[in-house]
């Protein structure tokens, strides 16, 4: 049976929410490894882990204004640090001086909000004695490196791996996603493939356990429910490997090019920029899932709120052209994409004609058109290509619509 994606389709727009305890190191969440951090190193990062100005109820409620309609939360990174009280590790935030557990209350209240709840979990740890990639080995990076000399029993990282998704299935509702991260052939565990980790069991547990959800494509069998292009705008859809056929897909961003929170990084994308790839990617059928790094007390940073109301903004005025909507069958022009939904054509213009814009194919199919963001009409114009003086018209094909546009740009 094939999963149901059509709340994923509509919704279009989701937060990813990258929070554990490498927010108090604040320089990416892969600093244990880019800098090669041992656990002593890294330890201060727990132990002063007490994130008091945590309020999930007003993550909430920004990610809802921003117009984000599901939640993908890491409950655990590669670093190994759990935001719920797991039974089978110490390594998590009830341990730390904070001593509550995250992800519940987060849950609640992005569930109470409207939220679909996804949550996304590693498949690394960087941090279990038997994950068997040693993060120190000086061949660790090479592509063939399998470290088998060391003392790691992957049976029992496995083991552990399952254990803990089994708490995440069962002990908090309904789950709407899970997200995991990540498989690829050819290094350290992932060498022999997901057979390591038990992939196929690992997808029938999360069947059994919450029938109806979404299984990302990163567990190593194949496309998953839905795929995840990372840091990139595919060039079109999606379309499953094998068989051609489209699947839905979900383009995942930074703010600022990282996931987690990064004090000294600023390289921050616009609201502007975020937008069109928002439009980019329903126009060619897929999600935007959009993240948001909370630093170490547990607040969004003014640069990301004022990014995410941004779009906000836009998004009270243009949802209808994003929600429910996918590609459509006519061809924009340069620099403009279409939307579609039902017989309504959202076209976004990311480029600002002179004057007139010009829709080849469209006179004949279209009853009115009007802007998004005030309900005022645009007014058709006749215009005859064969007409002697007309030149500058002489390549628009037959039953082309012309628009009158104003100068500016609504937006
Ligand atoms: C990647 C991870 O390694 C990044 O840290 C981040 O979580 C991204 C969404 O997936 O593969």
């Amino acid at each position: 049976m094939t999963a149901d994606t059509s709340w994923l389709t509509e919704a279009r727009l989701g937060l990813f929410v990258h929070w554990g305890i490498y927010a108090a190191a604040a320089r990416h969440e892969w600093v244990k490894s880019y800098e090669r951090l041992t656990d002593e190193d890294y330890q201060p990062y727990f132990d002063h882990f007490e994130p008091d100005l945590y309020d999930p109820e007003q993550w909430a409620e920004d990610a809802w204004a921003a117009g984000m309609r599901y939640l993908v939360i890491t409950t655990k990174h590669h670093d190994g640090f759990c935001l719920w009280d797991s039974a089978l590790t110490d390594y998590k935030a009830t341990k730390t001086p904070w001593g509550k557990d995250l992800l519940a209350p987060m849950v609640e209240a992005f569930r109470a909000r409207g939220f679909k709840i996804g949550l996304y979990h590693s498949l690394l740890d960087w941090h279990h004695p038997d994950f068997p990639v040693d993060l120190y080995h000086p061949q660790r990076d090479d592509v063939d490196f399998i470290d088998r000399t060391a003392d790691r029993d992957v049976t029992k990282y496995a083991d552990y791996l399952h254990g803990q998704v089994r708490e995440l299935l069962t002990e908090y509702g309904k789950i709407d996603v899970l997200w995991f991260d990540f498989s690829y052939a050819g290094r350290g565990f992932n060498a022999k493939g997901p057979d390591e980790w038990r992939s196929a069991e690992l997808l029938a547990m999360a069947r059994e356990l919450q029938p109806g959800i979404l299984v990302n494509n990163r567990l190593g069998l194949g496309q998953g429910d839905f795929t995840t292009p990372e840091q990139v705008q595919p060039p079109g859809n999606e379309v499953a490997a094998g068989n051609g056929t489209q699947v839905p897909w979900e383009a995942c961003h930074t703010l600022n090019g990282s996931w987690g929170y990064h004090r000294d990084n600023h390289d921050w994308k616009s609201p502007a920029l975020l937008i069109r790839m928002l439009v980019d990617s329903v126009s060619k059928g897929g999600n935007m899932l959009l993240n948001v790094g909370p630093n170490g007390r547990g607040a969004w940073e003014p640069r990301a709120l004022e990014v995410l109301a941004g779009i906000g903004a836009w998004m009270r005025l243009h949802e209808r052209s994003i929600r429910g909507c996918g590609p459509s069958v006519h061809v924009p022009p340069a620099d403009c994409r279409f939307t579609q939904n039902g017989n309504r054509l959202y076209l976004h213009v990311f480029a600002w004609p002179m004057g007139h814009l010009h829709l080849p194919g469209l006179a004949d199919r279209v009853e009115y058109a009007q802007f998004l963001h005030d309900a005022s009409e645009v007014r058709r114009v006749k215009v005859d290509p064969h007409e002697p003086g007309h030149t500058y018209l002489a390549g628009l094909p037959d039953n082309t619509l012309t628009l009158k546009l104003p100068n500016r740009a609504p937006d």
